[in-house]
């Protein structure tokens, strides 16, 4: 990936508040969405790293929106990290650099939206969960992300991608998808289209009870994969939320949900081995309790009540939408081989077939917390 090579991200890096001479750049290849680039400058004989990242608008229709809510975001959190004393605050919340305009972004002559924010330094991420201390530390750091958020002044944040975790409309376009077959691969997919068909009864749960208003609306995170906690190399602690591109109105088992697909199976998201996908109970556990430890006491009994189940949901959520892309013709999630959006619908169905088998054992364990 990455098309930008060094004097093109010099050019970008000239716009933004940077106090140095850009050294080297390497493109960063986690995501599926954006391009991102670590970038090493001398400033001052000193040497620092930013990331410049360019925001896919294609996927985000309104960086301005996006930049706004990280930014109200990112402000909020940092006033309450001041507030409480801690150490290393630029290292437990992303730090937007604006541009020489004081904007947070920079729009290139040909519409090119980049950013740029200070690189933490010292932190390590995971692309699967190797330790239940790590699932652990997952759990803290997403639901103690949803707590800084519980106090957010003003008005609502913008949905940066509107619908983006409505099962049902996730259901209706994976549906239409397969029933349309333009690109003819749903002989390529007969499994897994079934697979997902027979789940349609799950979609509604969540959504009827949030339009009953058993279930509020919260702003989160919505994109709470492991590899989005950065966790620092020495202590092995969770240190700082990043990927805050779809920070918005939300539904917290919707962040949960998606902890539990990506850290409860020992394998990659696009494994090929599907022998080797499974929820690992004590992985369960232990994210589990570290959630509901740091949102105690937010937490409504509805939303406690479904807890086991938005694990099982987010996975054939996001499922549906790996299948979708890959009956579509592959135009939204960047991938690296043929099948490989079919591959990672493999994946999740796989895993929630492991989840639907545990759900009894896991919301007993959740209630027990
Ligand atoms: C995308 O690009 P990345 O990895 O941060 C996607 C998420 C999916 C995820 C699946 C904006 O996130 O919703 O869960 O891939 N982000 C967007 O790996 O669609
Ligand atoms: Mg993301």
């Amino acid at each position: 990936m990455g098309s930008y090579d060094l004097s093109q991200i010099n050019e970008v890096s000239l716009a933004f508040q940077i106090y140095g001479d850009l050294r080297q750049v390497e493109p960063c290849k986690i995501g599926h969405i954006n391009e991102t680039y670590i970038a090493t400058y001398n400033q001052g004989g000193s040497v620092v790293r930013y990331v410049h990242q360019k925001i896919n608008t294609e996927v985000f229709r309104d960086p301005a929106g996006v930049m706004d809510n990280i930014g109200r975001v990112t402000r909020h959190q940092r006033a309450r990290l001041e507030k409480s004393g801690v150490e290393d605050v630029t290292r437990r919340v992303l730090t937007v650099v604006p541009t020489r305009d004081g904007e947070s972004f920079h729009r290139t002559p040909a519409g090119a939206c980049w950013r740029t924010f200070v690189f933490v330094e010292n932190v390590r991420t995971y692309e699967s969960v190797t330790s239940p201390a790590l699932a652990h530390e997952a759990g803290r750091a997403f639901g103690e992300f949803q707590r800084s958020l519980s106090d957010l002044p003003g008005k609502r944040l913008v949905e940066t991608i509107p619908n983006f975790h409505n099962s049902r409309r996730r259901f209706d376009a994976f549906a239409a998808a397969a029933d349309g077959d333009k690109y003819n691969r749903a002989k390529s997919a007969v499994a897994e289209v079934k697979f997902a068909g027979a789940r349609e009864k799950i979609v509604d749960t969540i959504l009827k009870a949030m339009a009953k208003r058993q279930i509020p609306e919260r702003a989160t995170h919505n994109d709470t994969k492991f590899n989005n906690v950065m966790l620092d190399s020495t202590t092995g602690k969770a240190m700082c939320v990043v990927d805050l591109d779809t920070v918005m109105p939300g539904c917290a088992l919707y962040d949960f949900g998606d902890m539990v697909r990506t850290t409860t199976s020992p394998t990659l998201e696009d494994e090929l081995d599907l022998s080797k996908v499974h929820a690992r109970m004590p992985l369960f556990r232990a994210l589990c309790r570290g959630y509901l430890e740091a949102t105690e006491g937010m937490l409504t009994r509805h939303e406690r009540a479904l807890i086991a189940f938005s694990g099982q949901l987010l996975t054939l959520t996001i499922g549906l939408r790996f299948l979708t892309d890959y009956l579509s013709g592959d135009t939204y999630f960047r991938v690296h081989r043929p099948f490989h959006n079919l591959e990672r619908a493999r994946t999740q169905f796989r895993l929630v077939e492991s989840l639907e088998k545990q759900a009894e054992a896991m919301q007993k364990f959740a209630d027990s917390v």
